[in-house]
Formats: C-alpha cells, structure tokens, sequence
C-alpha cells in the first residue's frame, strides 16, 4: 500500500474547505510532534523515573501522575508555538490557557485530555490523548476568547480524535470526512494511513462498563446492563464484557469490534448524581468520531454532539457505539421515564 501521512490525507482528502488550509495542517502537524514526543515517554516508563506520582492534585481533584504532567506540559508548550490558536483547555487546568501576545495567534480553540486513562499508565496499559477542535466565533469579544466563546455547542467541533498509546501508537481523526486511521512508524517517525475510512458495525457484541458501581445506578440503568447480559438481545446471547479503565482503549476496541461502551449516570457519595466523564475533552470528541464512523453517543437519550456546554469541566453521562445498541439504550430510558 502508498505510504500516506496525515498531512498528504488532509490535503488529498478534503473538500475545498478552510479545513485544507496551511494553518490547519500546521496545527495537526504540531499535535502530532507532540504526540511523538508524548509517546517516546511513554514507552519508555518503568526505565526512567516517569512512573508514580507528581504529589499534586488536579482541577479534577485527582493525583496527578509524572507522565500526566509530562504530557500536559509537551501539548501546551508545542501548541501555544503552533501560532494557529487562539486558546486551549486541558482536562488537567482548571481555566483558559491563552497565547502570550509574543506568540502569534490564529482563529481555532483546541481542547484535549493529555493523557486519558492515566491510572493505568503504571501498568502498561494502553492509553492516550483525546484532542478536539472548534474555530473562534466570527463574533469576537476582544483578543483573547471569553469563555463563552469557547463553550460552543458540542456540534461546532471541526476536528476531534485521539492518539492511542499501546502495543503500537496511532491517530485515529475526523474532520467531518469519516474517520480514517494511522500508525505510527518509528523507523521513519511518520504516521501513516493504516485505517482508511472506519466504520463501527451497526450490531455490538461486546459491552464496557464498570460493574463495581451497580448499587449507585437506578432501575434504569440495571434494565440496560441486564438487557447486555440476558438471551434475549439482538444477539441471542449474553454479549462479552470488555472494561480496560481507558476511554480511548476501549473506544478503540469497540470502533473496530462493534460494542458499546457506558459510563452512566450514578448517585455519588454526597447524594448528587452524575456522569464521570468530562464533555468537552472526552465525550464530545469521541462522539464526533463515532457519528463518523456510523454509530452514536448519548447520554443515555440526549445527543452528545447536542449538548451546548456551560461549564469547561462539565460532566456527562455516556453511552458511545454501535447503533444498535445506543438505541436500545435509549427506550429502555424512555420507557422508565415516561413510566414516571
Ligand atoms: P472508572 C480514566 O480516568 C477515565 O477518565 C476514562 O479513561 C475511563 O474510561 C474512566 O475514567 C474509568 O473510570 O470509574 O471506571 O475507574
């Protein structure tokens, strides 16, 4: 097969839109460097003293570990000099990262999760970077973005994906053109076209989702899981149970299996109740992905992609796919609400 890079895919394969611009190319050039950089680190854990914790809490309130912070640091150096943004988000700050006014600036707002699935990266679990990318609103309120710009409805997203770190390390994208797929190949340093054109089966066979939380879930959500386990499924049988503890891992398994991967709602210590999973830097983009690839995400009846965020770090519950079985997720949430 040719060897295409991202940078020949990009070029070749889109419409004649802003997205085939230099600047964009540039900007997905700098993500890649940065994932480079990011996975040299990685695969090299356990040799050098990247393992363990930093000693710091995160905005999320959890121990950030060395190569979380590592990796945190790689993005917001290389993009800040991408000379293409105009502000970025990262799962690990709590605010807005601007671009200096020394640095040169461009139109598009990137959001990303540097390193996701970070309580496995000490055990040599895949891992990675979930990335998403939205362009400044035409209306502008002053040179650097007001939060609000940013907030934009999760259906503005112009880019999105994710950089998985495992047994090899691959870009998996859209820009709205389907989702097509790269590998990276350390012999010439290049990631090249491994994945052209993916696409989720519209039937699952595998279910994600973690069990230990099965007494905080209401009726609801234990009819789903139940119907995941029973005979009586579209398969006829009880489908796998697949759990990694990695969004990207086991998105990525799912895209190319079929299956169905839930995080959902569930009644927290203090008596709230809601999701884990951020909406901005990890469901947002995976649904964007997984709309292109023929399956979908909610969060257990509302579109992902329909959210119209009002908080960064906002949390949301997700149900991420096959067709199929997003959608028999959602009546059986149907029926229980309209059972109320
Ligand atoms: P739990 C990793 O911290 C993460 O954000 C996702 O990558 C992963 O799917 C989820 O949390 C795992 O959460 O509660 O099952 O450990």
């Amino acid at each position: 097969m040719s060897q295409v890079t991202v940078t020949e895919h990009l070029l070749l394969h889109q419409k004649k839109t802003p997205m085939a611009t230099g600047r964009f190319t540039s900007l997905i050039n700098e993500l890649i460097l940065s994932a480079k950089i990011i996975s040299r680190e990685v695969t090299k854990a356990g040799l050098v003293d990247v393992l363990g914790f930093t000693g710091d809490t995160n905005v999320q309130g959890e121990k950030v570990r060395k190569l979380d912070e590592f990796a945190n640091n790689v993005l917001i150096h290389r993009m800040r000099r991408s000379g293409v943004l105009c502000a970025m988000a990262s799962e690990e700050n709590g605010d807005l990262i601007h671009i200096s006014g020394d640095l040169p600036r461009g139109d598009y707002i990137l959001i990303f999760d540097p390193l996701d699935g970070s309580s496995n990266i000490d055990v040599n679990v895949s891992i990675g970077t979930i990335f998403s990318i939205y362009r400044r609103p035409l209306k502008k309120t002053g040179d650097k973005p007001s939060m609000q710009e940013v907030l934009q409805s999760c259906d503005k997203q112009i880019c999105s994906g994710y950089f998985i770190y495992g047994s090899s390390t691959m870009m998996v994208y859209t820009t709205g053109e389907g989702v097509h797929g790269f590998t990276l190949d350390p012999s010439v340093g290049e990631f090249l076209l491994s994945h052209e054109d993916m696409k989720i089966p519209d039937q699952g066979k595998i279910y994600s989702v973690n069990e230990a939380y099965w007494n905080s879930w209401d009726p609801a959500t234990k009819e789903v899981l139940a119907h995941f386990k029973s005979t009586t499924n579209n398969l006829g049988q009880p489908y796998s149970s697949r759990y990694i503890g990695s969004l990207v891992a086991d998105f990525h398994r799912n895209l190319l299996y079929g299956g169905i991967f839930m995080y959902p709602a569930r009644t927290l210590d203090d008596g709230s109740k809601g999701g884990k999973l951020r909406l901005l830097c990890e469901a947002a983009p995976m649904a964007f992905l997984v709309e292109q690839a023929g399956g979908l995400a909610t969060d257990g009846t509302q579109r992902i992609l329909d959210y119209k965020p009002t908080e960064l770090h906002q949390r949301v519950p997700l149900f991420i796919g096959s067709r199929n079985d997003v959608e028999k997720v959602a009546e059986i949430y149907t029926k229980h609400q309209e059972q109320k």
